[in-house]
């Protein structure tokens, strides 16, 4: 495989390089170095919503409509089953695969649980790439609104929430999950009856909410009629201009300036500790377990798996440019790790303040993705920028 074909733009490469990231390994950090290296450019658009909210038909008519204006698409569709065995994905590829024929378009399904143990880890990679590799637009599809899909939508500067008609009770789990996180509201299936009462119950649900400054749009579109998805398409595209990958160099930056923190890191050096890949508030790290590493018991020393976790976290917290410290820190560990194996940490972002952040941790044997442990911490963000800190610029 050619990284540097695939940053080029070529078909064959891209495909070699996402299977490379699924599968994780030596390869996979091949490619991930390549891809911190480039700059990135593509308006990312997250889609979000329930099973058979519409989602993928949605995306069909965006990548349509986003051709007409001459703009290259990647889409990015996760499914929560494996994509080998999942129907949905099947029935995704039929109905996206209308226009896969088109060198403007690519389309991948990934699984929503990549071995490394975290929805986003895989995900977060293959967007990088397509938006390296040159597309102007890059589209991810995650099915429902737990936890994961809020994590996803981290990474796109566009955040589509799709809700179909007559969700009932479903819409409590839109407010409570994926409400805070949405740029615009589709309202899909506006061919049925039901379409404009869901509208209203959003708009109602949208006025309740006074502490939010900017407002989310919502938009009602049937793509089987072709209602409204000119407008949509017109919406998405002024918006290109504006992503936080255009404001901050988003995870590029976060990858470039994590990268010189833990290179400049001794505990890091000393533990083997390297980094996987970065974004804002997001990191992945592994460590291959050695001697070194064990107890006297000859498993994976509670001290290692700790620093492995804290450092993770750190460079989580420290990915904005600000220094945070870790003020509280808890370790649960459920597995014992023998000599031998790689582990996985990957750091997220709970909430975050002016002052204080929350993260998580999870620590997996990347073997078979097996959780290992759990680190919950809590840190304070100083008042300090963490370029000037390390004397000079990132
Ligand atoms: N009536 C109507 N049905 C739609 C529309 N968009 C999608 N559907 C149907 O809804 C079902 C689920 O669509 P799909 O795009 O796979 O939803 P996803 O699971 O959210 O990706 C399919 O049977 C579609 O044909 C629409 O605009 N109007
Ligand atoms: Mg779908």
């Amino acid at each position: 495989m050619c990284i540097q074909k695939a940053l080029a733009g070529d078909r064959r490469s891209i495909g070699q390089a996402i299977s490379a990231l699924e599968n994780g390994g030596e390869m996979a950090y091949e490619v991930r170095r390549a891809i911190a290296a480039s700059q990135g450019r593509a308006h990312v658009i997250g889609v979000t919503g329930p099973p058979g909210g519409g989602k993928s038909t949605l995306v069909s008519v965006l990548i349509k409509g986003l051709r007409k204006k001459g703009k290259t698409v990647a889409v990015v569709a996760i499914d929560p089953s494996s994509p080998f065995t999942g129907g949905a994905v099947l029935g995704d590829r039929i109905r996206m695969g209308e226009r896969q024929w088109d060198e403007g378009v690519f389309i991948r399904s990934l699984a929503s649980r990549g071995h490394l143990g975290g929805l986003s880890v895989a995900a977060g990679d293959v967007i990088d790439l397509f938006d390296a590799a040159g597309f102007d637009v890059v589209i991810v599809e995650t099915v429902g609104a737990g936890q994961s899909e809020v994590e996803i939508t981290r990474f796109a500067d566009t955040r589509v929430v799709v809700c179909p008609p007559g969700l009932g009770d479903d819409v409590q789990a839109i407010k409570a999950g994926v409400l805070e996180i949405a740029d615009i509201f589709v309202v899909s299936k506006a061919d049925l009856p039901d379409a404009r009462k869901t509208e209203s119950e959003l708009l109602a649900m949208l006025t309740l909410r006074r502490s939010q400054t900017v407002v989310p749009e919502v938009k009602r579109v049937s793509a089987a009629g072709e209602e409204g998805t000119d407008a949509l398409v017109d919406w998405l595209d002024a918006r290109s201009e504006r992503g936080r990958r255009h404001a901050a160099g988003g995870a590029n930056t976060a990858y470039k300036l994590v990268s010189k923190c833990i290179s400049g890191d001794n505990m890091a050096q000393l533990l083997g500790i390297e980094l996987v890949s970065a974004s804002m508030g997001s990191t992945t790290l592994r460590m291959k377990v050695m001697r070194k590493h064990m107890n006297f018991n000859d498993r994976c020393h509670g001290g290692a798996l700790f620093a492995l976790g804290d450092m993770a976290l750190g460079l989580a917290c420290n990915s904005y440019g600000k220094i945070a410290t870790l003020v509280d820190g808890q370790l649960s560990i459920s597995t014992a790790v023998e000599e031998g194996e790689w582990l996985v940490a990957h750091a997220y972002e709970v909430s975050r303040s002016r002052k204080i952040g929350s993260y998580h941790v999870k620590i997996t044997r990347a073997r078979d993705g097996e959780h290992i442990a759990m680190l919950h911490g809590t840190v304070y963000v100083l008042d300090k920028s963490l370029e000037a800190a390390m004397g000079g610029s990132v």
